[in-house]
């Protein structure tokens, strides 16, 4: 749900003290009604921003769906701090953004997408295939382009493959550099680093700082954070929001799944 005062772009790259949180939902992995309630409680831990989206192969009728069930769980939020004079009924709007794998999965229910170009990417299908593809639709539907650059880095795990990535490695602190620069002079606003869902190690942070030496790009850093220490590497060499996905959908329950986003969120 966006906040009436301010656009998605300017929510996600406007200032903010500390690093954000984004929980990433899969509608791939559950059901728009399990991703509700996992939602729910992502927001009581403080979570800042949720993406949908992961996939490659979601039908379009699933992705609205889900984003249909988590708006009306925002919905809701707005409307219990509207009757509480305590609340700023503005704060508790957060968007509900689509990040897509491609011109599929795509919903008129979600306020913005991650518009990305997979940049290191061997593939025109991902550099700009999938999103002239995708553009007619999103134009129609009015939802939001966050213009984004997504830099799949090592290991890289199905997101590399698939998107024919040339993986960044770790030490590979001049070329990833070179991205974010390139992504600026593009006009991208957003700059994701990417380590694969479920990834066994995250982006390095050496990868992070140099990225962060470029200026005007907010960094999105994500793959493999599941601790508060993870966490807190990737805020302190310049996250300016760290996206976890695999942590919410391997919690065995909500109170399991609360304990493992306070830590994480409360470690930012
Ligand atoms: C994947 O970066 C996201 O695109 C989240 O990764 O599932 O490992 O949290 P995880």
């Amino acid at each position: 749900m966006r906040r009436d005062d301010m656009t998605t772009l300017q929510y996600v790259t406007g200032p903010s003290e500390h690093c954000r949180h984004i929980t990433l939902i899969d509608p791939a992995s559950q059901s728009p009604d399990v991703a509700a309630q996992r939602v729910m409680v992502a927001l009581d831990c403080g979570t800042s921003m949720i993406f949908v989206g992961g996939s490659t192969d979601t039908p379009d009728a699933i992705v609205h769906a889900t984003c249909e069930a988590i708006q009306e769980v925002l919905e809701l939020r707005v409307f219990a701090a509207s009757q509480n004079p305590e609340c700023d009924e503005e704060d508790s709007k957060i968007p509900v953004v689509l990040f897509p794998g491609g011109a599929h999965a795509l919903s008129p229910a979600a306020d913005a997408i991650t518009f990305m170009m997979l940049m290191n990417s061997t593939s025109r299908k991902f550099l700009v295939g999938e999103q002239v593809r995708g553009a007619p639709h999103l134009h129609n539907f009015a939802v939001e382009a966050l213009p984004t650059g997504y830099v799949v880095c090592a290991p890289g795990g199905k997101v590399g493959e698939v998107g024919q990535a040339e993986l960044i490695q770790a030490d590979d602190v001049e070329l990833i550099n070179a991205y974010a620069r390139c992504g600026q002079m593009f006009g991208f606003k957003l700059l994701y680093l990417e380590a694969g869902s479920g990834a066994d190690s995250q982006v390095s942070p050496a990868l992070i700082e140099s990225a962060k030496q470029v200026e005007g790009l907010t960094l999105l850093v994500g793959g493999g954070i599941r601790t508060g220490a993870q966490a807190k590497i990737a805020a302190q060499a310049g996250a300016d929001w760290i996206v976890t996905g695999t942590l919410t959908e391997d919690a065995a329950d909500l109170a399991e799944l609360r304990s493992r986003l306070s830590e994480v969120i409360d470690a930012l």
